[in-house]
């Protein structure tokens, strides 16, 4: 059980007012807050040991590297990779899905395919669909069913129609909170010779993700979602394919020998980290899975599964507001739809109540407008310290807002 009074001690920045009014903030599938004992790790290594890493041999630059080899080896703990070169740092999700699919591309078979989904984030989607503009492969999206969930059978269907290399699929939905069954996409994938990428960057916090259980081939989250600071993130990759693909950025450390005649490479996960790494975002990112592991994974998992069907159930109630999807399983956030309301007049609106929510596409246009046709839509996206009585706060916002917007509409035809 987590004990939520106590929890929040360790986030003041929820304990403030916004326009006068208690901030209640349910942006969490935007970026998760960072609890005091992350910022002190930083502050720490900022005032004790900084120094850049694995240049010098002085003693703060040995401190600084041992901190993030350690910190690379508490990554592989939590996502249960078999060896730490198989956690590649990079600056968050987005960086290591574009760099997997700028390296990956190039060793595709002739005439295959890449499937993505009708759910991603554009971080996992156009990416790929550029790579394969460039070097002519196709690009296909598994469609969803009727509730937001994958459509598995289609997804089988397109498997054996095609030479697909590489299924790109997102673990957690941040639109509609579904929860993707990866293992089975997995091994559906893997009997046609596809690899797996997964986006993990909603269901880093969500859900437990053990990358061995998965079997997934690759896996990019970002630090900020789970309470690490930004510009941190991590690109996962089994080691024998990471050894199979060329480094697609240069420049220093990530080099064996260089000469006028050519260049040679360090190995994985060196060389796809050229440049100063964010070391000091890779301490906080250890420090931010120490916390949550302490409170426990399991229980942060059912907490927030617990606030989102709440938020749900809420939502539901009010009339003309329409949750967009029912996957079997929702985690993170609930998007919705208002009859006769634009998102940002309410989100704008109820911010001026104190509440934080998003609206727009959510950098997933093709769901919003292809799979469901709807557009821009409104998410709330509680984190486990979230409490019943913030949602509660925030749908009679809603409620109060949706009426006066309604009211106006009326008064202005
Ligand atoms: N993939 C998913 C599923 C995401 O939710 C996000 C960010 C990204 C990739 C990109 O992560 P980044 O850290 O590289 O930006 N999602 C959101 C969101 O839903 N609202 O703001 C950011």
């Amino acid at each position: 059980m987590l004990r939520i009074n106590e929890i929040r001690k360790d986030f003041p920045i929820l304990d403030q007012e916004v326009f006068g009014r208690r901030l209640v903030y349910l942006d969490n599938a935007a970026t998760m807050q960072m609890p005091e004992p992350v910022l002190q790790s930083i502050v720490r290594h900022y005032r004790n040991d900084n120094a850049n890493v694995h240049r010098g041999i002085h003693a703060l630059s040995e401190r600084s590297t041992r901190a993030l080899e350690g910190a690379r080896e508490r990554v592989r703990t939590y996502i249960n990779a078999r060896s730490s070169d198989e956690i590649v740092f990079t600056s968050g999700t987005t960086a290591s899905l574009n760099m997997s699919a700028s390296a990956m591309v190039d060793t595709f078979r002739p005439g295959s395919a890449v499937l993505t989904t009708m759910m991603e984030h554009h971080a996992n989607f156009v990416p790929w669909q550029q790579a394969c503009k460039r070097s002519g492969h196709t690009f296909l999206a598994i469609p969803l069913d009727k509730n937001g969930d994958l459509d598995l059978r289609a997804f089988e269907a397109l498997l054996s129609e095609n030479d697909v290399a590489l299924v790109a699929v997102t673990h957690v939905s941040n639109v509609l909170g579904t929860v993707n069954p990866i293992s089975r996409i997995t091994e559906l994938a893997h009997k046609h010779n596809a690899l797996v990428v997964v986006d993990a960057a909603q269901s880093i916090r969500h859900e437990i993700v053990d990358v061995q259980a998965m079997d997934c081939d690759f896996l990019a989250f970002s630090g900020h979602k789970m309470g690490a600071p930004t510009g941190i993130g991590v690109l996962y990759g089994k080691l024998e394919l990471l050894e199979k693909l060329e480094p697609v950025q240069f420049g220093g450390e990530m080099v064996d020998e260089v000469r006028v005649a050519g260049s040679t490479f360090a190995s994985p996960p060196l060389c796809f980290e050229p440049g100063t790494p964010n070391y000091v975002g890779a301490i906080g990112l250890a420090a931010a899975m120490d916390y949550l592991e302490a409170l426990g994974l399991a229980d942060i998992q059912s907490r927030e599964r617990q606030l989102v069907r709440y938020a749900e159930d809420v939502l539901e109630e009010i009339p003309g507001l329409h949750v967009i999807g029912s996957p079997v399983t929702r985690a993170g956030c609930v998007s919705f739809a208002v009859d006769g309301v634009h998102p940002f007049d309410l989100a704008t609106m109820v911010d001026k109540i104190g509440i934080a929510l998003r609206s727009g596409n959510q950098c997933a246009q093709p769901l919003l407008y292809e799979a469901y046709g709807i557009g821009n839509i409104t998410r709330m996206s509680p984190a486990f310290y979230n409490t019943y009585d913030e949602i509660d706060v925030a749908v009679s916002a809603l409620k109060r807002v949706i009426d006066l917007l309604r009211s106006s509409s009326i008064r202005s035809q």
